[in-house]
């Protein structure tokens, strides 16, 4: 899978796009309604045309409707989809839509892995402050077990820089999210151009 960037408009997506960049998850938090979905359609198009998976995080039915490659969902958004009594994760699964899940914990695997995602993604490894998280940095050594555990690719997420992209591809990752490696670099193409060097070596 390599690099994963997850970002929070269409048009970053549409500028990683330009730089390479495969694997989108677009994560869009309070905006309205009508500018999201603008924001799902749009990334949409600029994926199907760039041929690149678009993974849209949480909204699902965006996800069915502008036919995203996947869907990513963490734990809350997990709960909902769940609970609720029309079980949208059987619609999205139909629909052809792949599932990724974020996990922190063994109780959270066990549940991911029986919903049989395309990737599970585990967080934070490092210590990050682009996400409120309630977890600790999980560090290398779980992700190593991890890896014993899963047997989809796994993708490692939070605080990753490249200086440590290496390690956490030894401890097991098949992919790297990121969020501010990239959007906070100071020359973005540069930061994607030596991602992309480092994930390609490795396995
Ligand atoms: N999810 P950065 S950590 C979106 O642990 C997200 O599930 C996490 O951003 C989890 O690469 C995280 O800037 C933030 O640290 C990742």
């Amino acid at each position: 899978m390599g690099l994963y960037a997850c970002v929070a408009s269409a048009v970053w997506v549409q500028r990683l796009l330009e730089l390479g960049v495969k694997d989108i998850q677009l994560r869009i938090k309070d905006r309205p309604a009508l500018e999201l979905e603008h924001e799902v359609a749009k990334a949409a198009e600029s994926c199907r045309k760039a041929k690149a998976r678009l993974w849209v995080n949480d909204y699902w039915e965006l996800a069915v409707r502008y036919k995203a490659y996947g869907l990513h969902v963490g734990q809350e958004d997990l709960d909902r989809l769940m609970t609720s009594p029309d079980l949208p994760l059987v619609a999205v699964k139909n629909e052809g839509i792949r599932l990724g899940i974020s996990t922190h914990t063994f109780a959270e695997l066990g549940r991911a892995i029986a919903l049989r995602p395309s990737y599970i993604s585990l967080g934070p490894i490092f210590s990050t402050t682009s996400k409120k998280v309630r977890f600790g940095p999980q560090g290398l050594a779980r992700l190593r077990q991890w890896r014993h555990l899963v047997n989809v690719p796994l993708v490692a997420i939070g605080g990753i820089g490249l200086e440590a992209a290496q390690g956490v591809r030894d401890a097991g990752a098949d992919g790297i999210c990121v969020i501010s490696a990239l959007t906070q670099a100071s020359d973005v193409a540069q930061a994607v151009h030596a991602w992309r060097a480092v994930l390609r070596t490795g396995k």
